[in-house]
Formats: C-alpha cells, structure tokens, sequence
C-alpha cells in the first residue's frame, strides 16, 4: 500500500509493509539465515545491487526490511537500517561518520553508553569529542570546531530531560560543514521528526517507546540523504550488528500501537507530574506538560506532546530516593523506559553511573535525581502507588 499521503496513525499501521504473495495481514518472518539466488546470474546480480534480491540476513531480509521502511516513513526520510540494539546504531553512525584526529561535539546529558563507548574506546583509534550543554546555543557556537565533523545531540536528554534546539543545530552544524545526528529515543517519531527541522541522520532504541513492551532490545537509524544511507548501512553490515528478524516482527507489531500508548501514557504523566510537583517531599520536578518547566517555547516549538518521561528530586536526596525507589508496588525498579509499564530507576548509580561524579554534575545528573518512565497502568493506581512509597520516607 503507497502510505505516502496518508496521516501519521494510519502509518503506524501499514507503513512498510508490502503485498506478501499469499495475503498475509501481518508482515510474516521470514526465520531465514540466507536466500536461494534463481540461477548464478541472479545471485552475481544482487551482490552487484541489493535491491535486486535478498541475500544473507545480515545484509537483507524482507521482514527487517518491513521494519526499516516503516521507521523510514514514519521519519520522513530516505531510508532506514535496522541494528540489534540502540547502542548498535549509535556505534554505526559513530563508525561511519568520523575519522581519526576527527571531532565529535555532543550533548552532556546523553545516554551513558553513548558517551562512554566515545570517550572509552573510539578515543583509542584518535577520535576526539566534547561534551557540553547544547541547550545553550551560544556555546554550541563556540565549541564546534573547523575539525567537528559531527553533532550529536539527544534531546530531550536522558535523564536530565533538557531540550536542545535542533532546527538551530542544524543551522550551527551545516554552517560548519558538519553532520547533524539526533537521538530520538524519548521521543519517538510520534512526538519528534528531527529530519524535517534539518537533522541529517536520526536514530531509535527500539527497546523504548516504538516497541514498548519490554521484550525486545533493538535499534534503528533513518538518514535524509541516499549519500549518507549509502555511508552508515555497509559498516553496520560489517560489523554485523543487524537486526533479527523475530525482534523486527515484534517491533512492527509494537508500532501498531504507538500512538495510542504515546496518548495514554502522556495523560497519564501529566497527572502524575502536577501530583509530583505539589507533594512536600519533592525538592523540584522537570516535566515538559508543566507550566513550570524552564523550556515551554521551546518544547512548544518543536515537540507534538510532553512524553511520558521525568526526572525529580526528593528533598531527602539520594536516601529518601532510594526509599522510594525500594517501596513502590506498582511501578518497577528497572532500567529502560519507554515501555506499557512504569519503570523507576536511579541515574547516578545505574545508567549514568560510567560518568565521573565531576562530568555527572556538569551534565545536571544530581546524585539525587530519580527517574521516572510512565507507562499505560492507571494513573490513580500509580499515583497511589507513589502516595504509599513516600509514607515510608
Ligand atoms: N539512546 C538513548 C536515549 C537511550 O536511552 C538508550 C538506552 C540507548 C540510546 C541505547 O539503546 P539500547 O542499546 O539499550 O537499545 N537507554 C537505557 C536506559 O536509559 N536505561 O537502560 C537502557
């Protein structure tokens, strides 16, 4: 079905998918390691074009084909490749778009990992980056470099939930000569279209929001330009961190409902938040959906809705944090977000806990910090939830 001209939740549906020769209404996987070549001229001509046929599953195979489309479509942009994880995407655009003595300039408050893999082990074969506060538009101008063949940016940020401006990113990094590459996790395509404000490269982790149900960990990355599809999807193919086509089946399956667990769990954090933030016990509260969160023109600007993502501080710090975290009933203690079920967990010791304390504090990661990733229970029952765990503090 051409899903060009259609709106956003009809996509979710059918975007990607193809006419599959017996019917099928979902897109069925394809639990193959490689693909019979019709005669020897066939198989030359598919190494010679990967559009003429599938292959190896490393390489193609229709059912993680299904999934990169949709993504594509969904991002608005010229092509998708699916990888095993977040982390997978990440280090592909990181493989693929940077050199040795070549500079990456990147948001502080990014996902641990993102950063760690940089400054831990692409350092060792000469890459060079930092990591600054990229709200702050001012010294984004000031720290590209002429070498800066890369901003990276993550917004809104994990966990610190800060917003960066990524039409004006995009203005910084083209005048430079740079690329601009978005981490759309906490978003998702839903909330966010970061190519259609000038980004060059965006990607997922799955594993959140656009699967949502906790059973698959996944990633993908969507490019604008046919060039730089053509740049990131042969080193994602060497490396070997493509995509499975059981975990691309059950990400399709994910996206179908999106938009309407994106709709409840935003309700669902809007009312949890205003709760938050009139409780006694908590010291401050950064939600998008209130009034009092310091970038409202900007999150208006440039996100469709709030998300179900937060970040708070109990006035206890990190023991009445930590009371709370081992008393709710409801909500789990886990890592990841993004999920039917609302998750709980302590950045400086878990997620972010590779940052010395030093760049923790800078990128705005109090050691007190919870944070807190709504999901599609009740909202009564979570907030009931919250009530009887802060009882115990
Ligand atoms: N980007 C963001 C913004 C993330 O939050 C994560 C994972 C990744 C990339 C990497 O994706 P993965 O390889 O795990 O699919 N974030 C996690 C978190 O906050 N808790 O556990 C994982």
């Amino acid at each position: 079905m051409d899903t060009k001209n259609l709106n956003f939740d009809t996509k979710l549906i059918h975007a990607g998918h193809y006419d599959e020769a017996f019917g099928s209404a979902t897109v069925p996987i394809y639990q193959t390691s490689t693909f019979a070549f019709k005669n020897a001229e066939h198989g030359a001509r598919c190494f010679a074009d990967y559009d003429e046929g599938y292959i190896y599953t490393r390489i193609n195979n229709p059912t993680i084909q299904a999934l990169e489309n949709s993504i594509s479509e969904l991002e608005k942009g010229y092509g998708g490749i699916a990888t095993s994880s977040g982390m997978g995407a990440c280090t592909s655009i990181y493989m693929a778009l940077l050199d040795k003595d070549s500079h990456l300039l990147s948001t502080a408050s990014v996902y641990g990992t993102s950063r760690g893999v940089m400054e831990n082990h692409f350092s060792r074969f000469g890459v060079q980056s930092t990591y600054i506060d990229t709200s702050d538009l001012e010294l984004v101008k000031k720290s590209i470099r002429p070498d800066t063949r890369v901003l990276f940016i993550e917004t809104p940020s994990n966990p610190t939930i800060q917003l960066t401006d990524i039409k004006e990113c995009a203005k910084i990094a083209h005048d430079n000569g740079s690329i601009l590459v978005v981490d759309n996790t906490f978003s998702s395509p839903c909330l966010q279209n970061p190519l259609e404000m000038g980004a060059d490269v965006v990607f997922h982790s799955l594993t959140k929001f656009i699967n949502g149900h906790a059973d698959v960990v996944g990633g993908i990355i969507v490019t604008k330009t046919r060039e730089l599809y053509e740049m990131i999807r042969p080193l994602m193919i060497s490396m070997g961190c493509n995509m499975d086509p059981h975990q691309a089946y059950l990400v399709i399956r994910g996206i179908k409902t999106l938009g309407i667990r994106m709709e409840r769990s935003q309700q669902n954090a809007m009312k949890i938040a205003e709760w938050l933030e009139k409780n006694p016990k908590v010291d401050w509260i950064k939600y998008p959906g209130l009034k009092s969160y310091r970038q409202q023109e900007l999150f208006r600007k440039q996100m469709k809705g709030p998300g179900a993502m937060m970040s708070f501080e109990l006035k206890g710090g990190i023991e009445a944090g930590r009371q709370l975290m081992n008393n709710v009933r409801v909500a789990t203690l886990a890592v990841s977000l993004g999920g039917v079920e609302t998750l709980i967990q302590h950045p400086a010791s878990m997620t972010h806990s590779g940052f010395s304390k030093e760049d923790r504090e800078k990128a705005g990661i109090t050691d007190g910090l919870v944070r807190y990733s709504v999901g599609i229970e009740d909202a009564d029952d979570l907030i009931r939830d919250l009530e009887q765990a802060f009882e115990s503090i």
